[in-house]
C-alpha cells in the first residue's frame, strides 16, 4: 500500500492504493513504516511523499467509516500526520490529481508542498456530513487567511493549484513529472531545519476583526445550509483554532466535534449519497440479464436535438460543450433562431463568468448546426427529441426520424413521463429507442433519467449511460412507466400538498415546512417556477379538467381530486413567467414570491364551499403527508422492478428534485425514520383518506417491515 525507493539521497514514499489512494488502515501503517525506514537510513537526507497512479491520496477511506475499528485502527490519520511532521528529515508532499480531505491534511503535515499545475486541493468533508478531522480545521487557518480557510472548509469546494499557491497552502506549482520535481525540491531543502516548517507550531492568522468575520460567516452558513449541521460544526471547529490557546487543545475540540458529526444520522446519509452516486453507474436490468459489465456503448460523434425550446436548447448546449457537433432542428426559422439565441446566451454568460474563453466560445458556435431539414440528420449517431409532451407529435417525429436516420442511430426522447414503448412502436428499430429525461436547465442540472423500453437493446442502454457520464451528468437507468421514477413519485407529493390546502394550509405554510425539511424550495414555489400550464395541459390530456364547480369537482375516477390548480391556471396565473401563480411575483419573470391574498381567499372559499372544515395543520403532518406517499410509491417502483435498487431512487431525488442530501434521499430517509413507522403511518392515513388509493402500503414495504419485525 506504500512503497519506499531511494533516488540518490532522497527517499520517495509512494502511496499505492488504487483508484484514489484513500488512506485506509493498511495505507496508514504503510506510510508510517516507510517513514520509519527513511528516518533510520543514514543515506536519506529528505523524503518525497506522493501518490501512485492518478492522484495524491484523495482522503480518508470513506468505506471504513462504518467500521470504527478499522477507521480508528492505529496509526490513525492524525498519528500518521504527526509522525510525518515530527520527522527530522524534511518531508515534501508532491501533489498531483486531487489532494482532498485526509490527503490535504497529510500534505499539511509535511514540511513543504509542491503541486502539479493541474492539481486541486480541498476539504470536501462537509459534503460527507463531517469535518476535516485529521487536524485540517487546525492546520488550514495556520497557513491561510481565516476567510479562505472558512470558505474552503464550510463549502467543501476545492481550489486549483494556482489558487492554493496564492493562499499559501502550497509552496510551489510545477509542470511535468511530479515525482522528479519532488525529488529536486527535496534535494534543495535537504539541509534546512524542519522546526520552522512544522505548521502545528505556527500561530493562526487572526485579523483584528476575527470575531466579526466568524459572526458574518456563521449567519451565512446557517442561511445556506438548510438543516445540514456539518457546515456549522465545520465553522465551530475552525473557530476552535482561534479560541483555543494551543494547537493540541484545538485538536481536542476538533476531535469532539468530529465525533458529534460522525455519530449523526446526517453523516451516514451523506456518505450513503456519496456511494449511491457512484453505484448508479453500475446499472443492471436483471429481467433482461444485461448490465454495465457486459454491455458496450457505441461512441457518439455527432448528434441532433429536435425542438429548440428551453429543454432542447439546454440539451444542445450540453452536447456542444463536450465537443459533439449537434444539429438543432425546428419546424420554422423563428423557433430555430429563438433556440440559437438561447444557446448564444448560455455561451455568452459563461464567457462573462470567465468559464469559457473567447476561442472556446467560437468553437462552440461551429459545433452548433441549426437546421430545418431532417435530411441533415442522416449521419448522426444519436437524436434526442425534446418537443412538448404530446404523444401524437412525438410519434410523428419518431416515425420521421426512423425513415431518415442511419439504421444504427439511437433515437432518444426527452419525455418526462410518456410511454417510451409507444414511441418505439412507430419505428422499425424499437431496440434503438430509449428515454433520456433531462432536467431544466439541461446544461446545468446533473441528473439524466435514462429509460429503457420493452425492446431497448443493451447497447442503447450502455450508450446513453456512457453519454450521460461524458456530459458530466449522473445517469440513472430505470424502467418505463408513467412518470418513470421521479415524476411518478412527484405526482403523489404534489397531490397530497393540494389536499393539505383544502384542509387548512396555505401555500407558504406547506412550502415553509418543506424548506425546513431541507428542500431548496417548497412545492408551490417549484410549481410556479416550472409553470402551472405544464401540469394543466397534462391533466387536460388525461381528461381530468372541467367537471364543474360542484362536489364532484373533488373526485375523478373514484379518487379524491383537487381542482384548485386548474382554477389558478385558468385565471392566467401560470407562475413566475406571468408574474402570478400560487404567489405574487410583482411582474412577469419576477423571482421573489410574496403571499397573495387573492389566492389565499380563493383557497379558503373553496374549502367553505365544499363544506371542508379548515383546521390548523402542523409541520409534522405536512411532512408526513407530502413525503410518505412519495416514499410508498418508491417501494412500488422497486417492487415492479422499474428501479433496480434503492440507491437509484435516492439519486434521482437528490440530483433532480432537490431532496436534501443530509437525509440521504427518500429511500434512505425512510430507513432512518424506520420502515415500521412509515408503514404504520401509511395505514393510518389510508384509513383517514380512503379515497386516495395511493395510501395503500406497497407490498414490498410491508414485506420488508415484516422481515424486520421478525428479526427483532
Ligand atoms: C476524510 O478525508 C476525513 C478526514 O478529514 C479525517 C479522517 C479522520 N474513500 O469518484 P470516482 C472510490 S473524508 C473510499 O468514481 P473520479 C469511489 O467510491 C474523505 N473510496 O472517481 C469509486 O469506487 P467504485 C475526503 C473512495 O475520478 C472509486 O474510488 N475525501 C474514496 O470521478 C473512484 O471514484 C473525499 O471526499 C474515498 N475517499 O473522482 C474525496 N474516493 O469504482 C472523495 C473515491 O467502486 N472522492 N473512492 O465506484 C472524490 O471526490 C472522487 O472520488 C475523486 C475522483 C475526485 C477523488
Amino acid at each position: 500500500m506504500a512503497e519506499l525507493t531511494l533516488v540518490d539521497d532522497v527517499a520517495v514514499l509512494k502511496v499505492k492504493y488504487p483508484p484514489v489512494n484513500a488512506l485506509g488502515s493498511a495505507v496508514r501503517s504503510g506510510i508510517v513504516e516507510c517513514l520509519q525506514k527513511a528516518s533510520v537510513n543514514p543515506t536519506v537526507k529528505s523524503v518525497v511523499l506522493c501518490g501512485d497512479g492518478r492522484t495524491f491520496p484523495a482522503g480518508a477511506d470513506i468505506s471504513e467509516f462504518n467500521s470504527p475499528a478499522k477507521a480508528n485502527k492505529s496509526p490513525n490519520i492524525i498519528e500518521v500526520i504527526h509522525a510525518i511532521e515530527a520527522s527530522e528529515k524534511p518531508v515534501v508532499a508532491a501533489i498531483h490529481g486531487t489532494a482532498l480531505g485526509g490527503g490535504l491534511e497529510l500534505a499539511l503535515g509535511c514540511h513543504y508542498r509542491i503541486i502539479r499545475k493541474d492539481g486541486m486541493v480541498g476539504f470536501p468533508e462537509v459534503s460527507l456530513g463531517i469535518l476535516p478531522g485529521g487536524s485540517g480545521t487546525q492546520r488550514l487557518p495556520r497557513v491561510t487567511e481565516v476567510t479562505d480557510a472558512l470558505t474552503m472548509i464550510t463549502s467543501g469546494r476545492p481550489v486549483s493549484a494556482k489558487q492554493a499557491l496564492s493562499k499559501g497552502i502550497v509552496d510551489k506549482v510545477v509542470d511535468g513529472d511530479i515525482v522528479k520535481h519532488g525529488i529536486s525540491f527535496a534535494k534543495s531543502v535537504a539541509n534546512q531545519p524542519v522546526g520552522p516548517r512544522r505548521i502545528s507550531d505556527w500561530k493562526v492568522n487572526a485579523p483584528q476583526d476575527v470575531h466579526k468575520i466568524f459572526d458574518e460567516m456563521r449567519r451565512s452558513v446557517i442561511r445556506t445550509s438548510r438543516g445540514a449541521i456539518a457546515p456549522l460544526v465545520c465553522l465551530q471547529s475552525v473557530e476552535a483554532a482561534f479560541i483555543c490557546p494551543t494547537y493540541q487543545e484545538g485538536l481536542q475540540r476538533e476531535a469532539e466535534l468530529m465525533m458529534t458529526l460522525m455519530t449523526s444520522g446526517q453523516a451516514r446519509a451523506q456518505q450513503h449519497a456519496f456511494f449511491a452516486e457512484r453505484s448508479v453507474a453500475k446499472w443492471e436490468v436483471p429481467s433482461k440479464g444485461v448490465g454495465y459489465k457486459t454491455a458496450k456503448p457505441v461512441p457518439i460523434r455527432s448528434a441532433a436535438v429536435i425542438g429548440a425550446g428551453t429543454m432542447g436548447a439546454g440539451i444542445t448546449m450540453a452536447l456542444i460543450s463536450i465537443g459533439i457537433p449537434t444539429y438543432l432542428v425546428e419546424q420554422n426559422e423563428k423557433f430555430l433562431m429563438r433556440g440559437v439565441e438561447t444557446i448564444k446566451g448560455y455561451v455568452g454568460y459563461n464567457v462573462q463568468k470567465g468559464r469559457t474563453t473567447a476561442s472556446q466560445a467560437q468553437r462552440l458556435q461551429t459545433l452548433l448546426k441549426p437546421t430545418l431539414d431532417y435530411e441533415d440528420l442522416r449521419g448522426v449517431d444519436i437524436v434526442i427529441e425534446a418537443v412538448f409532451e404530446n404523444m401524437k407529435v412525438k410519434k410523428e417525429i419518431f416515425a420521421r426520424l426512423d425513415s431518415v436516420c442511419k439504421p444504427d442511430a439511437i433515437l432518444a426522447s426527452n419525455t418526462s413521463g410518456l410511454n417510451i414503448d409507444e414511441m418505439a412502436a412507430v419505428t422499425k428499430r424499437p431496440e434503438s429507442v430509449i428515454g433520456m429525461h433531462f432536467f431544466a436547465p439541461a446544461h446545468v442540472m446533473k441528473l439524466v433519467e435514462n429509460i429503457y423500453g420493452e425492446k431497448t437493446s443493451a447497447v442503447a442502454m450502455a450508450t446513453v449511460m456512457d453519454l450521460s457520464k461524458k456530459l458530466k451528468k449522473i445517469g440513472v437507468l430505470v424502467g418505463n412507466c408513467h412518470g418513470f421514477v421521479g415524476n411518478r413519485m412527484m405526482a403523489r407529493y404534489v397531490t397530497e400538498a393540494l389536499f393539505l390546502l383544502e384542509e387548512g394550509c396555505l401555500p407558504h405554510e406547506i412550502d415553509q415546512a418543506l424548506r425546513d425539511f431541507g428542500f431548496p424550495m417548497g412545492i408551490f414555489q417549484a410549481t410556479d417556477l416550472s409553470g402551472l400550464d405544464i401540469g394543466y395541459k397534462g391533466r387536460q390530456e388525461q381528461g381530468l379538467i372541467g367537471t364543474g364547480n360542484t362536489a364532484s369537482a373533488r373526485y375523478r375516477n373514484g379518487q379524491r381530486y383537487c381542482p384548485l390548480p386548474d382554477t389558478i391556471a385558468e385565471m392566467g396565473r401560470l407562475g413566475q413567467k406571468s408574474g402570478k401563480g400560487w404567489y405574487n411575483y410583482g411582474k412577469p419573470g419576477g423571482r421573489i414570491p410574496e403571499r397573495d391574498p387573492e389566492v389565499e381567499q380563493l383557497i379558503v372559499d373553496f374549502s367553505n364551499k365544499h363544506g371542508i372544515k379548515r383546521r390548523k395543520i402542523y409541520p409534522d403532518e405536512i411532512i408526513e403527508r407530502c413525503l410518505y406517499p412519495l416514499i410508498n410509491e418508491g417501494f412500488k417502483i422497486l417492487q415492479e422492478g422499474i428501479a433496480n435498487k434503492m440507491e437509484d431512487i435516492d439519486i434521482v431525488w437528490l440530483c433532480g428534485y432537490g431532496w436534501p442530501r443530509h437525509t440521504g434521499g427518500p429511500m434512505f430517509y425512510a430507513k432512518q425514520v424506520g420502515l415500521q413507522r412509515i408503514y404504520e403511518r401509511l395505514l393510518h392515513y389510508q384509513k383517514t383518506f380512503h379515497q386516495s388509493s395511493y395510501w395503500q402500503p406497497a407490498g414490498f414495504l410491508k414485506k420488508m417491515t415484516l422481515q424486520l419485525a421478525n428479526k427483532l
